[in-house]
């Protein structure tokens, strides 16, 4: 079998495979769409192009600090500015100034040239009049149908005010089909002190110890948000320095032991760590701000140990974590490693991460999220995530059908129906 044959069968089999996308920072819009205030739907060309990563990078090519530099902006003004104000700036540096070569940059002029726009105007308004044309909830289906995505996972952090209120406001605001919604309770891990506060002023009796009251006050909170609504998995993200188990944080243990894995595991619900991320590194970039750091993956291999009736979602942000995060996989039934998150959602790192994990694990992996923030991102993540999987496949495929064995477009079907949604689902159920 040639490449070019093998490649095409792949292409072929992937371009026909629904995707479910297992985390996703999208909503529908009930919660409210960009450019409305307070909007957690964000769509359309400004907030494409004012995506934190673009706002990183145009802060190397226009930096913020003058030393006697003239093209410099200050901080302040650049938030100060309007969306469409900082999108005029990031397009001029990054895609007019600059060939818009970066993956975050590329993934703008995929998104746009799949919507059958020219990817090389100057200017940002012949778009802004394209969208203005373009309604929330159509669009959501029209991007879906061009990204073959049919089921769209949220992240709802239950600690962010505005979630919070949009769910007690209206407990029906999640019940969109093409929607699920997700438990994320960063602050109960990560400041438990300051989560514990929270929770009395809403209304559960909750100290900084974990008594038994507390537990069961923690414990009512979970079920509560869970069935309010309706998770599908519970998520936090953990810096580089979380550990479980050993000279960890005891408050982050405790809630682990006494109040979390009781309540997933009784309800069947997966446990989604997301290791490595180094928040604001750089607070004056915003969420631009963060950064990655290794992590410790023996942490997660405790856990698995220990919590054999949980199930357990992980993905890492460091490179460094991958292989040895893969060999933990091979070890605990209960560990789906999934993705390849945010600084490691590059293609040449993609390509690595997807070798190893095949070689070590075969398919019994979620390859992918698309992690996006607005949704018109659903266009071009997967678009250029699928074309670096298809390589991929193309060479393990060549490899198997080189010792001999039948590689039929059944197999590819199958396997890449794994990879892309059934992995993730049957997960969930199992
Ligand atoms: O914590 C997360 O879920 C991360 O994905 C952050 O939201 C991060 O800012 C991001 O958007 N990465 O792509
Ligand atoms: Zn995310």
């Amino acid at each position: 079998m040639d490449r070019d044959t093998m490649q095409h069968r792949v292409d072929s089999a992937l371009a026909r495979q629904p995707i479910t996308d297992m985390h996703t920072h999208c909503y529908p819009p009930g919660f409210g769409a960009s450019p409305a205030p307070g909007g957690l739907l964000l769509w359309g060309i400004d907030e494409l192009v004012t995506y934190h990563y673009l706002i990183a990078e145009v802060y190397r090519v226009v930096p913020a600090e003058s030393g006697g530099r003239s093209n410099a902006l200050d901080y302040e003004t650049f938030w100060q500015w309007s969306r469409a104000e900082q999108a005029d700036h990031i397009w001029k540096h990054l895609f007019v100034d600059r060939t818009p070569i970066s993956e975050a940059c590329r993934g703008v002029l995929t998104a746009l040239a799949k919507l059958g726009l020219d990817p090389n105007e100057k200017s940002l308004d012949p778009y802004r009049c394209w969208f203005a044309q373009q309604a929330p909830s159509e669009y959501i289906d029209r991007v879906m149908e061009l990204s073959n995505v049919d089921s769209i996972t949220m992240t709802n952090p239950v600690f962010d005010d505005r979630e919070r209120q949009a769910w007690l406001k209206d407990p029906t605001i999640g019940d969109d089909p093409r929607f699920s919604a997700v438990l994320r309770i960063d602050p109960l891990l990560c400041d438990w002190p300051g989560a514990a506060r929270k929770l009395c002023e809403w209304g559960y009796d909750v100290g900084e110890e974990f008594t038994k009251r507390t537990c069961d006050q923690v414990r009512r909170f979970l079920t509560d948000w869970l069935d309010r609504m309706k998770a599908i998995y519970v998520a936090v993200s953990l810096p580089p320095s979380f550990r479980y188990g050993e000279s960890g944080d005891p408050f982050a243990d405790r809630f682990i032991e006494a109040c979390l894995t009781p309540v997933c595991a009784d309800r069947g619900l997966p446990f989604a760590m997301m290791i490595g991320s180094r928040r604001g590194v750089n607070p004056a970039l915003g969420d631009a701000g963060d950064m990655v750091g290794k992590a410790d993956v023996q942490s997660v291999v405790r856990l698995c140990a220990r919590f054999a009736k949980n199930k357990f979602l992980v993905t890492m942000l460091s490179s460094e974590n991958q292989h040895e995060l893969c060999v933990a996989a091979r070890k605990f039934g209960n560990l789906m490693i999934f993705g390849c998150w945010w600084f490691v959602n590059n293609p040449s790192i993609i390509d690595r991460i997807t070798r190893e994990r095949m070689e070590l694990l075969g398919t019994s992996f979620i390859a992918q999220h698309s992690d996006a923030r607005i949704l018109d991102q659903l266009l071009y993540k997967w678009d250029h995530s699928l074309k670096t999987i298809a390589k991929v496949l193309t060479d393990k495929y060549l490899d198997v059908a080189a010792s001999g064995f039948n590689v039929t477009d059944a197999h590819i079907a199958h396997d890449v129906s794994l990879l892309l949604r059934e992995n993730f689902r049957e997960f969930l159920r199992r």
